[in-house]
C-alpha cells in the first residue's frame, strides 16, 4: 500500500503531473485578481504537507474531487430536486445530482440517496424534518381531511404546528461522544424537540444497550438517533433498531464520522447502519474522503419527504460540490477504498496500543473504529493546554470533552485523534506507534501554568527543545509519506 495508491487510486505519476498543471494554471488565474488568495492557497497546502493531521473528522480529498469543485456549476441555481426544479435550464445539474445519488445508493446499498445537503448539520435537519413530515404532518393532514397544508383553516394549521413542535428526540449525549445536533440543548435539535440523551456506562465508557432500552422505554421518543463524533467504539445498529421498534420510534443514524468504514466494508452486518436505520445521514469529507458536504440515505417510506429537503431547510444546492461528491463516491466504490478503510481501522488500533503501552489513559481503554480519545488529566493537563502544546510541536488535533468532563466543553479534558487523514498519506501501523510516542513525549514535557489572575486552564509551558525535537521526528514521518505525491505547484 502506498500513499499514491491511497490518494490517487490507480492513477500514478501521469495523474499527478496533470493535476499539477491544472493547479498551477488555476493559481496563475487567481493570482491575476487577488494574489493574496493564491498565496494563502499555496501556504495551506504547504502547512497541510508539513503537519501531522490527526483531527478525526478531517481527510485529504483527491485532486479529482477537489478540481471538480472549481467550475461553473457553482453559478447555477437549482432549487428543487432532480427533474423537478424551481428554475429553468437545470438539465446538467440533474445529471450531476442523479450521478451522485446513484453512486451513493450503490456504494451503501441504500434504496434512496439525497446528495444536496451542504454539511452534516444540514443533512440532520433534512432528516429531522422528513421524519416529522412523514410521521406527524402527513397523518395530521389526513385527520383534518386535507391534502395540503394550505388547505387547512387557521385553527387546524395551528393545531398541526403545535403537534410538529411537540415531538421527542433521543440521542447520545455530547460528553459521551454524541454530536450537538443529536438533541444538545444549545443546538436547534435540542430546541425544536423535547429531548433526552442517553450516555455510556460510567465505569467502562461503552454504550450499555440495556440502559439505552430502559431510557427509550421511559421517554418514548419519536426519533432515536445513533451515531457519534467522539465515541471510540463500534455500535450494534441491529440492537438499536430493536430498541427503537419497541416504542415505534424512527431510527436515524448519523454516520458522518465512520461513513468511510461503512463504505469500505469494515463495518458490516449489525455494524452497518444502512440496513437497520430508516434514515442515515453523513458528511462526505471525513473518513469518506470526499468534498465538504452532506448526504442522506433513506428507506422508500421516508424518501419522498427527504427529497423535499430543498427548499424546506436547504438553500439552493451546491451543484459543483454535488459533482465532486459523485467523483469521490465513484472513488470509494473502487477496491482500493476497502484497503484504505481497513488501514484506517488498523492504524487506529496501533495508535491506541501505542498510547496504552506508554501508560496514557484512553476513554474505553482503546478503540475499534477510526478514533482514539485520550484523557489528558493523566498528564495533569486540560484538553486546551494539551491541544496547544501539540500544535506547537506540529501535531494538529482537537480538544474534546470526555464523559462527565470536569473541565466542560470549552477547556475539556480530552484530545481526540483520528487516523483517516494520515492513512491517506500512507502511514502504517508502525508510523502510528511512533505518532503515539511523539504525542506522549509532548504531553509529558508540558506543565500547566498560571495566568496573570491565578490558575489557568489554557496556559502551559513546554520544556525547552521539545517542540523542535518532535517537529523534526514528525518531519521524517511526513517526508516518508508525502501528501499528494508528485503534485507540484
Ligand atoms: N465538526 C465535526 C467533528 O469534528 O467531529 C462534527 O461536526
Amino acid at each position: 500500500m502506498t500513499a499514491e495508491s491511497l490518494t490517487t487510486p490507480g492513477q500514478g505519476a501521469e495523474y499527478a503531473d496533470t493535476a499539477s498543471e491544472a493547479y498551477r494554471a488555476a493559481l496563475r488565474v487567481i493570482e491575476s485578481v487577488e494574489p493574496r488568495i493564491a498565496e494563502a492557497t499555496r501556504k495551506e497546502l504547504d502547512d497541510q504537507r508539513h503537519s501531522l493531521k490527526l483531527i478525526a473528522s478531517e481527510n485529504y480529498a483527491s485532486p479529482a474531487a477537489l478540481l471538480t469543485m472549481g467550475t461553473w456549476f457553482s453559478d447555477k441555481y437549482a432549487e428543487g430536486t432532480i427533474g423537478h426544479r424551481f428554475y429553468a435550464a437545470c438539465q446538467n445539474v440533474d445529471t450531476v445530482e442523479a450521478l451522485a445519488a446513484e453512486h451513493a445508493r450503490e456504494l451503501f446499498g441504500a434504496p434512496y440517496a439525497y446528495a444536496q445537503p451542504h454539511s452534516g448539520i444540514d443533512a440532520n435537519l433534512v432528516a429531522y424534518w422528513a421524519i416529522l413530515a412523514t410521521r406527524v404532518e402527513t397523518p395530521g393532514l389526513a385527520e383534518f381531511g386535507a391534502k395540503h397544508i394550505n388547505d387547512l383553516s387557521e385553527a387546524d394549521w395551528e393545531a398541526l404546528r403545535a403537534k410538529l413542535g411537540n415531538q421527542r428526540l433521543m440521542g447520545m449525549s455530547l460528553d459521551t461522544g454524541g454530536h450537538l445536533t443529536h438533541g444538545f440543548r444549545p443546538n436547534i435539535s435540542g430546541k425544536m424537540f423535547h429531548q433526552r440523551q442517553y450516555g455510556t456506562n460510567p465505569q467502562t465508557g461503552f454504550i450499555d444497550y440495556d440502559a439505552v432500552a430502559a431510557a427509550v422505554r421511559e421517554f418514548k421518543p419519536l426519533i432515536l438517533v445513533a451515531g457519534y463524533s467522539a465515541y471510540p467504539r463500534r455500535v450494534n445498529f441491529a440492537k438499536m433498531r430493536e430498541i427503537a421498534d419497541e416504542v415505534g420510534a424512527t431510527f436515524m443514524v448519523d454516520m458522518a464520522h465512520f461513513a468511510g468504514l461503512v463504505a469500505g466494508k469494515v463495518f458490516t452486518g449489525d455494524e452497518d447502519p444502512v440496513p437497520h436505520a430508516h434514515v442515515v445521514t453523513t458528511t462526505t469529507h471525513k473518513s469518506l474522503r470526499g468534498p465538504r458536504g452532506g448526504l442522506v440515505l433513506a428507506t422508500e417510506e421516508y424518501a419522498p419527504a427527504v427529497d423535499k429537503g430543498c427548499p424546506m431547510v436547504l438553500g439552493g444546492p451546491l451543484s459543483h460540490v454535488m459533482a465532486a461528491k459523485a467523483v469521490a463516491l465513484a472513488e470509494a466504490r473502487r477496491p482500493e477504498f476497502r484497503t484504505y478503510a481497513q488501514a484506517v481501522a488498523d492504524n487506529a488500533q496501533s495508535l491506541a496500543d501505542g498510547f496504552v503501552k506508554r501508560d496514557a489513559a484512553l476513554v474505553t481503554g482503546g478503540t475499534d473504529n477510526h478514533l482514539v480519545l485520550l484523557d489528558v488529566t493523566s498528564f495533569g493537563l486540560t484538553g486546551r493546554q494539551a491541544e496547544s502544546a501539540l500544535l506547537d510541536s506540529g501535531i494538529v488535533t482537537n480538544r474534546n470533552a470526555i464523559p462527565a468532563d470536569p473541565n466542560g466543553a470549552w477547556y475539556t479534558s480530552g484530545i481526540r485523534f483520528g487516523t483517516p487523514a494520515l492513512t491517506t498519506r500512507g502511514f502504517g501501523a508502525d508510523d502510528f506507534d511512533r505518532v503515539a510516542e511523539l504525542v506522549v513525549e509532548v504531553l509529558k514535557n508540558t506543565q500547566p501554568a498560571a495566568g496573570p489572575n491565578g490558575p489557568s486552564k489554557a496556559k502551559y509551558t513546554l520544556a525547552d527543545g521539545t517542540a523542535d525535537r518532535v517537529r523534526s521526528a514528525a518531519a521524517e514521518l511526513l517526508e516518508a509519506n508525502p501528501l499528494y505525491p508528485g503534485l507540484t505547484l
